[in-house]
């Protein structure tokens, strides 16, 4: 497998992309195990100049670690590093979020779907239920991008006050976010003209510009502690080509001064 932007591994790295190449209860389209290896390959055509944020994002230093392909290596990895997660199923947020001290943490969950069932397909370890068992040690979670649920998961979302925004107000998204956040990204979120390629897509979803914009003001008003970008399901270039932007620009805020 490629690192990412071909660049050699780096141990004084302060960021590190993870690829989790895991499927395990995928539902619709299958193929999110070649999720990862699609983001490294794309990586390569991507402009090393961010001209939003007059940098060169990658001179922060990031190295790209070998796949983690089980969940409970993933609940093991150091936290002295900014790591971003290339998925894989959704499941993979679920130990790279427990492994957080969870006081004054949000979860900003950028998603078609809430991820809020019970269990799904009587599975409780579901890429639909990884948000509920997040819930279970912390709910303080964010939502946006939601417009694919359940009347129980509406139901679950309402009674333990899970801040859902089916409106989308950067002010009011980052109000709602404690002082640290750690940010999972559902490719999905994104509207399917944006990034076609997801295991389960969905229309009305949001563009390019407004998560980047709403990225850009979480990492400038919070403190960050981790990332995870999931779910594509590769099949065509602009999608991979896409995620592989979206993870650039995260170093990119990651980078840029506070
Ligand atoms: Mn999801």
């Amino acid at each position: 497998m490629k690192t990412f932007l071909n660049l050699p591994k780096f141990r004084e790295a302060k960021v590190v992309i993870v690829p989790v190449p895991y499927e395990s209860t995928t539902s619709y389209k299958k193929g999110t195990v070649n999720g990862p290896s699609a983001i490294l390959k794309a990586s390569n055509e991507l402009y090393l100049y961010d001209h939003e944020l007059g940098i060169e994002p990658y001179s922060v230093g990031i190295t790209t670690l070998d796949p983690v392909k089980s969940l409970s290596k993933l609940e093991k990895l150091k936290k002295d590093k900014f790591v971003i997660a290339l998925g894989g199923e959704h499941t993979i947020s679920l130990p790279l979020i427990k492994r957080f001290d969870q006081k004054d943490l949000s979860i900003l969950q950028i998603d078609a779907h809430a991820d809020m069932k019970g269990a799904f397909d009587g599975n409780k370890l579901s890429h639909a239920s990884v948000m509920r068992r997040v819930s279970e040690f912390n709910k303080n979670i964010v939502q946006v991008g939601v417009r694919a649920l359940d009347k129980d998961e509406f139901d679950y979302i309402k009674e333990n006050k899970i801040k859902t925004f089916f409106e989308f107000d950067i002010a009011k998204i980052v109000k709602s976010l404690k002082k640290r956040v750690y940010i999972s990204i559902d490719l999905d979120g994104f509207d399917p003209s944006v990034i076609p390629d997801v295991g389960t897509p969905e229309p009305g979803g949001l563009l390019w510009d407004e998560v980047l914009s709403l990225l850009k003001e979480v990492f400038s008003k919070r403190e960050v502690v981790g990332c995870d970008v999931v779910e594509l399901c590769p099949s065509g270039e602009l999608s991979s080509y896409t995620a592989a932007k979206l993870v650039y620009k995260l170093v990119g805020y990651y980078s840029s001064p506070r």
